[in-house]
């Protein structure tokens, strides 16, 4: 049993360590001594080759196999190797960091050291970038971005950088600030309201960039006003949206009128207790203070002038119940408007409007009153009598003749000669007296052809507008 366990025992070691030698650390008496072909470096995987050597405490080469690690500071190694033959070259690569690279190679309680010089490769530059490049006249924030590296490109990471400018103010006001861990960038933000120079410095270098604030243009002022030609007590409205401010905005009006008169807004009004010449001045100020020239206007105001009332009605001799048309549109404002038609037709009854009707219910004389009002609220007024009758039955009156054509038999009759005193004719019946049918038109001449040589009792009956008729009844000969 003790046999088996010892062969098992065998071959888990064959198992674990192989069949080379197993790698073992340095006894307590071994020296570890490390030498370099380099004594500085640059940054950026700049390389030196490190020899490790073992010695036993007898001076003898350590022996094979023996474990050394290695430890460094800055830059970087292989975390260990093996030595053959009392020892073994490792690569050591720097960073871009520099400095002095304390090295360490372990084995036991065996401590071998080594010191490197780490330089920076070649001079520092900066490369500064401003978001934006530019600011509005306003001014504002610029992000101010700056790059450290070599000239080669590789960054210089955590170093110490100043920010300076000549006007304005850093969001992070101390100095320095160092650049981060990886791209060697430092950030610092700016605001200004007047153009900058801002200089960075690391590293003995320096790098200036300018930003640039654009000069505030004053705005202009302009403005428009209605009515042109305003009367006493009218509102008079004055605009001043026309008003501009190519890089900002108007932040200020100011209005004043030579009688003492001042408003603020960029909307005004006011009325003008007496007529006259008024002359408004405005002058605008933008957000950053600037103010614009000033513009100056006069206008005038003028008394209304009142309507004149005026109007027509038809018929002139109209009768009980026809409807009137009275018409107001000769009435006049010269210096503006009607806007109201009043009428009072003298029997208890009123209306509104430019034309209106009416009809009286019984006859007798009755005077119409008009008022008119303009747009400023004068009136005017005028009155007319109406004499109001009972309706006049037309006349019938017809002329007749033998055609001209040579027709036998064919007559031409004109009922023009018939009237209405107070109206007019709306209709002309025909009765020929031959056996025919009657005839009702609106015009007044009409052609028959008569059956026979023969005297014809012919009668025409005449309808006025309002009903009333009229008639004439004639004897005609027929040859
Ligand atoms: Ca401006
Ligand atoms: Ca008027
Ligand atoms: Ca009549």
């Amino acid at each position: 049993m003790k046999q088996i366990l010892a062969s098992l025992s065998i071959l888990l070691a064959i198992i674990l360590f192989g069949c080379h030698d197993v790698p073992t650390v340095a006894d307590k008496d071994s020296t570890i001594v490390l030498a370099s072909n380099r004594s500085f470096l640059r940054t950026g995987g700049d390389t030196a080759q490190i020899t490790v050597t073992g010695y036993s405490g007898n001076g003898e080469p350590i022996r094979d196999g023996t474990l050394v690690t290695f430890t460094t500071s800055l830059g970087s190694l292989p975390p260990s190797v093996e030595l053959r033959d009392g020892r073994a070259i490792v690569t050591f690569v720097s960073g871009n960091q520099r400095g002095e690279a304390n090295i360490k190679a372990r084995s036991g309680i065996a401590v071998g050291e080594l010191s490197i010089d780490i330089e920076y490769s070649t001079q520092a530059k900066i490369t500064l970038k401003a978001t934006p490049t530019s600011l509005p006249a306003a001014g504002g924030p610029v992000t101010i971005k700056a790059e450290v590296a070599d000239n080669k490109g590789n960054p210089f990471t955590h170093i110490p950088v100043s920010f300076e400018t000549t006007t304005g103010t850093f969001e992070k006001p101390q100095n320095p600030i160092y650049t981060d861990d990886y791209q060697g960038i430092a950030i610092n933000v700016l605001r200004t309201k007047a153009t900058a120079d801002v200089t960075v410095s690391s590293l003995g270098q320096s790098a200036t960039i300018t930003i640039e604030v654009s000069e505030n243009t004053p705005p202009t002022a302009s403005f428009t006003y209605w009515p042109l030609s305003p009367k006493v007590g009218d509102q008079v409205n004055f605009d001043a949206s026309a008003s501009t401010d190519t890089d900002g905005k108007i932040v200020q009006y100011s209005w004043s009128f030579n009688d003492g008169y001042k408003d603020g807004g960029c909307k005004i009004h006011r009325s003008c207790s007496t007529s006259g010449e008024y002359e408004v001045s405005l002058q605008v100020k933008d957000n950053l203070g600037a103010v614009s020239a000033v513009v100056t206007k006069t206008f005038s105001v003028v008394e209304n002038e009142a309507p004149v009332a005026s109007f027509d009605f038809f018929p002139t001799n109209p009768t009980v119940n026809a409807e009137i048309r009275f018409d107001a549109s000769s009435s006049t404002d010269s210096d503006g408007w009607i806007k109201k038609w009043e009428w009072d037709f003298g029997d208890g009854t009123n209306r509104d409007g430019e034309v209106v009707t009416h009809s009286y219910d019984h006859a007798g004389t009755f005077q119409i009153h008009l008022t008119v009002t303009d747009n400023d609220g004068q009136t005017d007024e005028t009155a007319q009598t109406v004499t109001v009758g009972v309706n006049q039955a037309p006349i019938a009156s017809y002329t007749y003749f033998k055609s001209t054509d040579g027709q036998p038999l064919k007559y031409d009759f004109d009922a023009g000669s018939s009237y209405d005193s107070d109206g007019y004719i709306v209709s002309y019946a025909w009765d020929f007296g031959d056996g025919s049918a009657p005839l009702t038109i609106s015009t007044t001449t009409v052609t028959h052809i008569f059956p026979e040589k023969k005297t014809y009792k012919i009668r025409l009956v005449v309808t006025d507008n309002l009903g009333s008729k009229g008639e004439v009844l004639k004897d005609v000969v027929v040859e």
